[in-house]
């Protein structure tokens, strides 16, 4: 192979359509990185969009004994949810008795609209060594 040829090869006209399937490679290369790298903080990051979930509608599991978030904060207006995952009845109520729920069997759940900023110390009337808190922001 001479010069020519080898210049022939890499002349711009042979380069361009090259370059050009290189790019739209990269480009490609960068878009699925884009997709994956969009998609993968929604599928790790289950946390921030949980809070985001969490904010406007907030629930707390109870099992084995214990409020799944003994402290939460949220803002004012919020619904927050209880649902009970144990095979014992457990109640959820207010320190201050601004709600109280009735006894709720296994899968059943309470449901308390937090209107007014403070803090809601909650604890089981049942198991009164289960207790929570609520801060309303
Ligand atoms: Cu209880």
């Amino acid at each position: 192979m001479n010069a020519a040829t080898i210049a022939s090869y890499v002349s711009p006209a042979n380069l361009r359509p090259l370059a050009g399937k290189f790019l739209r490679k990269a480009a490609f290369a960068l878009v699925v990185k884009g997709v994956i790298s969009a998609a993968i903080p929604t599928a790790c990051a289950q946390e921030p969009a949980q809070q985001v979930a969490v904010a406007n509608a907030p629930t707390i599991s109870i099992d084995n004994f214990a409020f799944s978030r003994p402290a939460l904060t949220v803002p004012a207006g919020t619904k927050v949810t209880w649902v009970n995952h144990d095979d014992m009845l457990h109640t959820v109520a207010d320190e201050g008795k601004s709600f109280k729920s009735d006894p709720l069997d296994s899968g059943e759940s309470f449901s308390h609209v937090f209107d007014k900023p403070g803090t809601y110390k909650y604890f089981c009337s049942l198991h009164p060594h289960m207790t929570g808190t609520i801060v309303v922001q």
